[in-house]
């Protein structure tokens, strides 16, 4: 009654795919995000210390596998018979106590089971929380390794809830996004992919190409059962509809990328103008010497700061000009690099001199490039008078912005500026890539809808665009580690009606 072709699970594994027999109704498939995918049900018993190392109030020992409940009940002397979702008290006992009085406690512990599935591991799960002395848990982790469990390798609690659908692939990397959180936005943006957001917004790009899979598919496959195949204008409209919001989220890695690993911004000008103190003023604290001596910073000065949530590294650097000392002209020198390798640059104008071939030349050199033009010193009169210098620095490309580091005015916009350069609102955004990795499947995915969308142009046979399609879609699936074969067969059949 069905036939399966090869191209069709192309980089699946076939074993994956079970067609579902039509039963004569038309059901359009429901978009499942976290569908269960052939779970390896986990056989062995993971055991770890959870918390950091070091000491602490409570540290945590976590099991997690068939084993855990039996484990835990070995491991220690419980109060009360565990119970799903309920803490219990248990004494840890000194095991190793050789001595004739036998094995005396050694801390008390509260023990929390969860069983299987609803737990994070979607297997038995025991947390046992002792005071987190490190010989404590040293002594749990041991006699668990003795009673059987084995030691989970890093990640090995999440990976297990992603192997059995509890998190899809970005839900899971969120949580470690999490943990790694520098800053609340960091931690705002993780806990939102976590909640699915990013996965909910590929959803609906998913569902479209799966729908038009099933489409071509439908027409091959029934092609002599009186089904038109599917016009080249409508394969074109439908592949040309998925371009925007693929483009919107590949173009969303950008802002996502800032938030998740920061930025770095090179302070740069001519000496004297204020880098120092405009360094001071961002970090908050005197970290960069100031001195009246032009020539001062030699060495690159960084700080990372927190600006809105966004990390952000800053380097103060040697002004700009033509050195005779070593010690100047290797700073120099270095400040070109932190210049060349900066995300963002804050090029700091003296409002009380003319501008000089030196900084017309980095004006020139940042145009293009994100920046932040500032005209320091605007507290002192003389640059109010400078009118001819000003009218020539606010023609460039980037309008200078004037600030004084000695009143701090301008300090507030500043920020506000550097923020928006840095981040083009994606604090507030949601569902944005966070990873090369996620950038690189939608990208993949692109390219081979472009590839379909050309060979559509070319009259090549559906056969042949079906290709595209699916490595499209298996490049959008490999973002969430979704299967997806299942799916399509359903659609086939639910949106078709193919009662013969
Ligand atoms: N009046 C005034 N003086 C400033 C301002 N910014 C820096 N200075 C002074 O200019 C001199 C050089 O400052 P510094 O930050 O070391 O400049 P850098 O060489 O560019 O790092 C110091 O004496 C500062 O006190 C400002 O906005 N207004
Ligand atoms: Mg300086």
């Amino acid at each position: 009654m069905f036939r399966l072709r090869n191209l069709r699970f192309a980089g699946t594994d076939p074993a994956h795919v079970n067609p579902v027999p039509y039963n004569g109704t038309i059901r359009m498939a429901e978009p499942d995000l976290n569908p269960t995918l052939s779970n390896p049900i986990a056989t062995d018993t993971i055991v770890a210390i959870s918390t950091p190392p070091g000491r602490g109030g409570i540290g945590i020992v976590r099991l997690s596998g068939p084993q855990a409940a039996a484990i835990a009940i070995e491991l220690v002397q419980l109060h009360h018979p565990l119970e799903h979702a309920r803490a219990r008290l248990a004494d840890v006992l000194d095991v190793l106590d050789t001595s004739e009085t036998g094995a005396n406690r050694i801390d008390e512990a509260v023990v929390t089971f969860f069983a299987a599935p609803n737990s994070y591991t979607s297997d038995d799960l025991v947390e046992i929380a002792a005071h987190g002395s490190p010989v404590v848990l040293d002594l749990l982790l041991r006699r668990a390794l003795d009673l059987g469990a084995r030691l989970a390798e890093p990640g090995e609690f999440t990976q297990r809830a992603f192997l059995s659908g509890k998190l899809d692939l970005t839900q899971a990397e969120a949580v470690r996004d999490l943990i790694e959180a520098q800053t609340l936005t960091q931690a705002r943006q993780a806990a939102s992919q976590m909640g699915g957001a990013l996965s909910h917004r590929v959803q609906p790009i998913k569902q479209a190409l799966v729908e038009l899979i099933a489409l071509l598919e439908a027409g091959i496959d029934f092609a002599e059962d009186d089904i038109d195949v599917t016009p080249q204008t409508e394969i074109a409209r439908c592949i040309y509809e998925l371009t925007p919001p693929l483009a919107a989220l590949e173009a969303s890695y950008a802002r996502g990328r800032v938030v998740h690993d920061g930025l770095t911004m090179a302070i740069v000008g001519r000496p004297n103008a204020g880098k120092s103190s405009l360094f001071n003023q961002l970090v908050e604290r005197d970290r960069a010497i100031v001195t009246a001596a032009p020539g001062t910073t030699r060495d690159l000065v960084t700080e990372r700061i927190s600006l809105d949530g966004i990390p952000l590294e800053l380097v103060d650097t040697a002004g700009l000009r033509e050195a005779f000392e070593e010690v100047e002209q290797l700073g120099i020198a270095r400040s070109r690099e932190a210049l060349a390798d900066a995300s963002l640059v804050l090029v700091v104008l003296d409002a009380t001199q003319p501008l000089n071939t030196e900084e017309r030349a980095l004006l020139s050199a940042v145009e293009g490039r994100p920046a932040v033009v500032v005209l320091n010193k605007c507290d002192l009169p003389i640059a109010n008078t400078l009118n001819f210098d000003l009218s020539e620095a606010e023609s460039t490309a980037i309008p200078p912005l004037k600030t004084s580091a000695l009143t701090g005015e301008g300090i507030a916009t500043l920020r506000e500026r550097i923020l928006a350069l840095a981040t083009g609102g994606a604090a507030a955004e949601r569902g944005l890539l966070t990873s090369l990795r996620h950038q690189q499947a939608i990208a993949t995915t692109r390219i081979a809808l472009a590839d379909a969308a050309q060979a559509n142009t070319n009259n090549i046979p559906h056969e042949m665009i079906l290709i595209d399609l699916y490595r499209a879609l298996w490049a959008l699936d490999s973002l969430t580690g979704q299967t997806t074969s299942d799916d399509i067969l359903n659609l086939i059949f639910s949106t078709f009606c193919i009662g013969k």
